[in-house]
């Protein structure tokens, strides 16, 4: 290869560069399930299989054991409820009324909408946070997620044959791990549409908190918290005791406008006071930037233990929906529809008409969504950019400082992207990077290029982080490289750039649509963990996980950190690089640019 012929090549790479910079978004974009995501093939997800040591068991056994399980517990409480002292229990703790005050105020309006609203939000955060699962579809209790160490998953193991990284082109990466739902089951159910499941995930998320704070302050500005919050230990008993009666199919007598029994106050103080808030809480242990902040990468709190939680919240919610809706059906439909629907304790059929067309108005929602994603993506990604993108803002200018030791160090960590594959990049990766320079241009007093050498002779920083993919998994490694705040310094960016592009030498995932680039937050750069790692783990970085340079900006998602860098850029808006949405997945996947959850 002749020097021309490098030059040539080096031209025609900043030619395909540039032509990012001019590229157009088509007016009238929506999901083409045949391209999207580089047209990986739809492998369904599975029912969950759950490890038992050494074995996988589907969860389907879950539900014969479940029903013989019932029938077990049905006839053991018959029989128990022949006995006096179970009589005598019983007659001591009824399990309802005495323990529990009346309410007076049955179920006021507000409370029978927020009921209502509550259904459409649950259905809609559970659907999408399931297609969000099906995009990594194992749970792990380690923050590493090695391959076969998982506890549930949604599919076959991963192939043992594509875990060597000496043979980049063959890694099975996160993406090839990737599943997808019927479409009337997630949110919008295909192979890796977890970008457009986030936005109905945390949108729907944020409503359903409001929700919930407004339930939590009319509840106890009016005399309704006590339906649901115990007021005395006797509850446990009461419980115990409406538990045998239902189970032995002679049910307690139903005072359910005015208190409610033992087992309705735990089911109810659970769900409203602890599942909800668990939620909540293991959602927001799941961010990078809140990890990066405090710590939370390794030990109970880690991201995987916080997915774990996450699911088994999700679990309990299914759990308590069906009976929760079975016993309305089955102590007396009428009457409860009544209670919630027109909050009187009649006995009209209003209530149950007035059901029957809520209900086709929810399924027909229900059955909108996906279609209605797959068609407007980009309304759903704007609409959600909209609702959650000023949190997401806020979460972005907290500082990372957590750094984890040797030992945390992750014995396998995921590799994802689609690698380089321009002759120009081989050449270079065959010099061993001594013809590789980084190109640092736009908005800065001195552009620069970098040779590798050059960035190795600049001082060295090292830092132990942890790495959270988008798409669920975690790993702990070793970087280390050059500090952007170190280039910035060199530079001198002019005061009008406020973001900095970072182009890879490698495209995106789709055929033909240009580089894999991501903008970043000038702020971030400042951050002293913010590096060009070009070692992992003490190693020169490897090509799977993006030699020679790749971006750590710890506070941001793992696709945010691009691989295989090829320039630099500092710009004053990011609507003017590529199709405008801040990187390569915002255009094409409709991530948001704003990742620090
Ligand atoms: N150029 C490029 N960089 C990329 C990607 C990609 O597809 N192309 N994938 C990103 C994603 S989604 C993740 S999670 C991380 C994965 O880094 P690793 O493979 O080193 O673990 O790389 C990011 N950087
Ligand atoms: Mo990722």
């Amino acid at each position: 290869m002749t020097i021309d012929h490098i030059a040539a090549q080096r031209a025609e790479s900043e030619q395909r560069l540039e032509a990012l910079l001019d590229q157009h978004a088509p007016d009238d974009l929506h999901v083409d399930e045949q391209r999207f995501a580089g047209g990986l093939a739809q492998v369904p997800a599975h029912f969950p299989a759950l490890r038992l040591g050494r074995h996988w068991v589907s969860a389907w056994w879950l539900v014969p054991i479940g029903l013989a399980g019932m029938l077990l517990v049905v006839a053991v409480a018959q029989e128990l409820r022949q006995f006096d002292w179970m009589q005598q229990f019983i007659a001591r703790y009824p399990g309802e009324g005495g323990f529990a005050p009346a309410v007076t105020s049955g179920f006021p309006a507000w409370l029978r909408w927020q009921h209502l609203f509550n259904i459409i939000l649950m259905m809609f955060i559970i659907r999408s946070g399931l297609q969000i699962l099906a995009d990594h579809p194992r749970l792990y209790l380690n923050s590493g997620c090695r391959p076969g160490t998982e506890w549930l998953r949604l599919r076959g193991p991963v192939p043992a044959d594509r875990m060597d990284k000496n043979d980049p082109s063959r890694v099975w990466t996160s993406k090839d791990d990737t599943t997808s739902l019927p479409k009337w089951l997630g949110i919008p159910g295909i192979r890796h549409s977890i970008g457009l499941a986030r936005w109905w995930h945390f949108s729907f998320d944020l409503l359903w908190l409001l929700n919930g704070v407004a339930f939590y302050v009319l509840l106890f500005s009016t005399d309704q918290w006590q339906r649901i919050v115990p007021q005395s230990l006797s509850v446990f008993p009461n419980a115990l005791s409406t538990a045998v009666q239902y189970a032995s199919l002679n049910f307690p007598i139903d005072h359910g406008f005015v208190y409610y029994n033992g087992l309705q106050i735990l089911a109810y103080f659970i769900t409203v006071f602890i599942a909800a808030p668990l939620a909540f809480l293991t959602g927001l242990l799941q961010a990078p930037a809140v990890a990066a902040r405090f710590g939370t990468g390794r030990g109970l709190l880690n991201r995987q233990v916080a997915r774990t939680v996450h699911f088994l919240v999700l679990v309990w919610m299914l759990v308590f929906i069906a009976s929760h809706v079975t016993m309305v059906f089955v102590t007396g439909a009428v009457s409860n529809l009544n209670h919630i629907i027109l909050g009187t304790d009649t006995r009209s059929y209003a209530a149950l008409a007035i059901f029957a067309v809520t209900a086709v108005v929810v399924a027909g929602l229900w059955l909108a969504a996906t279609p209605v994603t797959l068609r407007y993506p980009r309304a759903v990604q704007r609409t959600g950019r909209f609702l959650v993108g000023w949190a997401k803002d806020l979460l972005e200018r907290t500082h990372p400082r957590a750094t984890y030791r040797e030992k945390d160090i992750s014995p396998y960590l995921w590799a994802n992207g689609r690698l380089p594959d321009s002759e120009h990049y081989r050449r270079l990766q065959r010099s061993g990077w001594a013809d590789y320079s980084l190109r640092i241009e736009g908005l800065v007093e001195r552009p620069l290029r970098l040779s590798y050498a050059q960035l190795r002779a600049m001082p060295k920083h090292e830092q132990i982080t942890q790495h959270y993919c988008i798409q669920g998994w975690s790993g702990v490694a070793k970087w280390g490289g050059v500090a952007m705040s170190d280039i910035l310094d060199l530079v001198r960016p002019l005061p009008t750039a406020r973001w900095v592009v970072f182009y890879s030498f490698a495209d995106g995932a789709e055929p033909d649509t240009g580089r894999y680039y991501a903008c970043h937050r000038i702020a971030h750069m400042r951050e002293p963990m913010t590096l060009l790692a070009y070692e992992l783990n003490g190693e020169p970085l490897p090509e799977v996980h993006g030699a020679p340079l790749r971006l750590r900006n710890e506070l941001e998602l793992g696709f945010k950190h691009v691989k295989w860098i090829e320039a630099i850029q500092f710009v004053a808006s990011i609507t003017d690089v590529g199709w405008g949405h801040g990187g390569y997945n915002e255009d094409h996947e409709y991530f948001g640019y704003r990742m620090p959850i």
